[in-house]
């Protein structure tokens, strides 16, 4: 059985950060949208990725009327702690305003933009299955999908918004040829640990001849730790006593609590913008137009900078009839990418190439290392490190 006869303004592809902010700002829009998600409820509110929101993305949050019921977590501590060759470096960066930035574990995000948005009456559908996109160069859009009950079900709207993440169907359904793929590999990987581990602080890195180490705080029990590895590297070869062994060495102090490990992934390091972000009336958003590195904290601020920017054009859109925004929807998203794939490009060249020489040489081993100074001595580097970071730049 085949249930046709459905109509809404947007279908949203996707219920991650991207397509859940957006879903919420429609509905506070009075705009009528319909999100569909591939998996479950349980599964998408624990999925356990980025962990900060900048201070851009928490004034947006507030500008839609939703920071106090979706931001959680806690102030952004204006310091980064390096451990460089095994000793403490905190490097506090100044910005005139770092008051909304929030330490926030993504998984409690999107738990709390689910439960704003179906609380106040969104339709929002976990398991559907084999999303397909019709017609969306024609006036009038369709996506197909099958429900939890094996019904193939059919939702014609006025747009829709791709934001299903890198390996979703929404970019696919756009024909080959018509957007270009920008994209740049740094050459090594992160095998990324998720621990029951308590961090001291919110955020710390090492730079290091064996390479790169992190440990960011995920919630007060657990951190995320990252290790710089070679891209030919498999999970098999990191057991956990050699995990917890590098780490230490590379932040050169033990690890106060190496509690029980509860995944292991292999993350390649790598750039990519595709141009430009729509075709017909489908809009691309987060990482289905975009991937920064994790090094730079900005994949979900950029996620939610797309849908606050394709928000308020749908609802220029539909309320004014004027099409300005939307027409500009790429151009607008794409400068920002821009400007934050740089930063992001920067400060991962840096933070690997200071440390092990092994990938790219000692002659830019010296370069990242006078960059990485110049934060500390000149006020001028500080400031707009500080900018970028809480994404006011
Ligand atoms: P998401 O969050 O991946 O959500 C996409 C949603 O689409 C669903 N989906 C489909 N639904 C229906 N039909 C289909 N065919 C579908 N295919 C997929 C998926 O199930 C999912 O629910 O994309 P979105 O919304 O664009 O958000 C992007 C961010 O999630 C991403 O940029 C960040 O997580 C990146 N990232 C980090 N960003 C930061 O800002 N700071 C960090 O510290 C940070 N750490 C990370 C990260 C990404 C990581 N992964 C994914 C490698 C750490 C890790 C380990």
């Amino acid at each position: 059985m085949s249930v046709s006869d459905e109509n809404t303004t947007v279908v949203i592809v996707g219920a991650g950060v991207a397509g859940l902010a957006l879903g919420n700002f429609l509905l506070r829009s009075g705009i009528d949208c319909v999100v569909l998600e591939r998996r479950s409820r349980e599964y998408v509110e624990q999925r356990q990725r980025a962990g900060v929101i900048d201070t851009r993305a928490a004034r947006m949050f507030r500008e839609w009327g939703l920071a106090d019921r979706i931001l959680g977590g806690a102030p952004l501590e204006p310091v980064l702690n390096f451990r460089v060759d095994g000793r403490t470096r905190p490097f506090r960066y100044v910005t005139d305003d770092h008051g909304d930035g929030r330490f926030c574990p993504q998984q409690v995000l999107v738990r709390n933009l689910i439960d704003v948005f179906v609380g106040d009456g969104g339709d929002l559908r976990f398991g559907a299955e084999d999303v397909e996109l019709e017609d969306i160069s024609g006036p009038r859009p369709r996506v197909r999908y099958r429900d939890g009950a094996g019904v193939t079900r059919i939702v014609a709207c006025d747009f829709i918004a791709g934001c299903d993440g890198d390996h979703g169907v929404s970019r696919s359904s756009i024909p080959e040829g018509e957007l270009t793929r920008h994209s740049h590999e740094y050459g090594y990987a992160w095998l990324t640990v998720l621990a029951e581990a308590p961090a001291n602080h919110q955020s710390m890195m090492a730079i290091h001849p064996r390479g790169f180490a992190g440990q960011f705080a995920r919630g007060p029990r657990a951190s995320r730790f990252y290790l710089q590895c070679p891209l030919d590297s498999s999970v098999e070869e990191w057991t956990d006593d050699r995990i917890w062994e590098e780490t230490e060495a590379r932040f050169g102090e033990p690890v106060g609590v190496k509690g029980r490990i509860s995944s292991k992934t292999l993350v390649p390091l790598r750039s990519v913008v595709h141009d430009p972000m729509s075709h017909g009336r489908l809009y691309l958003l987060g990482d289905a137009a975009h991937i920064v590195p994790p090094m730079s904290a900005k994949g979900m601020n950029l996620a939610l900078h797309d849908a606050d920017v394709f928000a308020t054009a749908v609802v220029k859109q539909v309320k004014e009839q004027d099409a300005g925004l939307l027409d500009a929807y790429s151009s607008t998203c794409l400068k920002h990418v821009w400007n934050y794939q740089a930063f992001a490009a920067w400060f991962t060249d840096l933070m690997h190439d200071a440390g092990d020489a092994s990938y790219h040489g000692e002659f830019r081993r010296r370069l990242a290392r006078a960059e990485f100074e110049r934060l500390y001595d000149s006020e001028t580097a500080n400031q707009l490190f500080g900018e970028f970071l809480t994404g006011l730049n």
